[in-house]
């Protein structure tokens, strides 16, 4: 009996320790590239680079059932310095289930909601942004507090946010706060072959992030998104945006802007060979309207590729990418993405 008292005021502090350590971990993912441009629209036929679209490192650490935490650190693109590490995600997670039925509160430096959604609908993060942060529409990270809710019985889920607008590379010039909200639903989540089908939708109504504003001075933004997905074999989304801003003090008139983006994937899961079961052909149609009093400045963009799956964590996706603006010349790029990840 002595012994095992012992033993256990032994165990004990290691027992709190362990605990406390073993929830901690480390994942990443880098995205590097190399780019040959065919045209002389840009940085001019030949033109050939290697790069790093990002690099995430990201800590995540549960404190309890009901409290985790987690801080990720990007790098961003490549310019005539040593590229530095800066913080994307600071936040804690406190799940009050317990209070509220499917409920987690987000404190922090933290995922604006909509954008890093589409990039899990997209997929391929590491080949492309999806629309709203291509075009610069959204910050994906910013400051703020956040209600989120998952539906039971993988249903979807949806967000209430309030956050500081100018995002995570930002500071807050004004004392106005923005306020977003968003849900997805997946209504067939039942149905195997259908599962992966769904519906979201998006607004934000924000403020410009300038000083001396007015309420006057809009960022509002509104979002939808369909995802028809069947059996493994295909899945095609279709994703559109209108925003209305009118960022500087004393502008007596909002500038619209919106934007389509269209895109698929057919995978070949019933294939003979485990090759074929790994490949993905992808493509992609965006088109933007910077302005819509403004004729002839929309913006298309075209990517197509096969994209195979080496392994979990390691993919290659050769293809092919358009820009074209209205009334400039079309520019073409061939580009090997790969994805590491951790
Ligand atoms: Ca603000
Ligand atoms: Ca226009």
């Amino acid at each position: 009996m002595k012994i095992r008292i012992l033993f256990s005021l032994l165990l004990l502090p290691l027992y709190f320790s362990s605990v406390f350590a073993a929830d901690t971990k480390i994942s990443g993912e880098s995205y590097p590239f190399y780019q040959l441009d065919l045209t002389n629209n840009g940085s001019g036929k030949g033109y050939n680079k290697f790069d790093l679209g990002r690099v995430y490192v990201n800590v995540t650490s549960k404190l309890s059932d009901e409290v985790s935490i987690r801080v990720t650190m990007d790098v961003d693109k490549m310019a005539n310095e040593p590229r530095d590490f800066y913080l994307k995600y600071a936040y804690l997670d406190w799940n009050i289930e317990k209070f509220i039925p499917y409920s987690t509160l987000r404190f922090g430096l933290q995922s604006t909601g909509w954008i890093g959604s589409m990039e899990k609908v997209w997929g391929r993060r590491y080949v492309a942004k999806v629309l709203l942060d291509q075009n610069g529409i959204l910050s994906s990270a910013d400051y703020g507090l956040s209600y989120n809710i998952n539906f039971p019985s993988g249903y979807g889920n949806a967000s209430l946010l309030y956050l500081q607008g100018p995002g995570y590379k930002g500071k807050e010039e004004n004392r106005f706060k923005d306020i977003s909200a968003f849900f997805f639903v997946r209504p067939l989540v039942k149905l195997p072959d259908f599962a992966a089908c769904m519906l979201g939708g998006y607004y934000y109504k924000g403020y410009s992030d300038k000083t001396d504003i007015t309420s006057e001075n809009n960022k509002d933004r509104l979002a939808g998104m369909a995802t028809f997905a069947y059996g493994g074999i295909f899945k095609f989304t279709t994703e559109y945006f209108k925003a209305w801003e009118r960022i500087d003090p004393g502008a007596s008139k909002d500038t619209e802007k919106d934007g389509i983006s269209l895109f698929g994937e057919i995978k070949f899961p019933m294939a003979k060979t485990s090759f074929l079961k790994k490949i993905a052909l992808v493509g992609r149609y965006d088109l933007y309207d910077p302005d819509s009093d403004t004729e002839n400045d929309e913006q298309r963009y075209i990517l197509a590729g096969v994209e195979w799956e080496v392994i979990e964590g390691f993919n290659l996706m050769p293809n092919f990418q358009r820009t074209k603006t209205e009334g400039e010349k079309t520019k073409d790029t061939f580009i090997l993405n790969a994805l590491f990840k951790f």
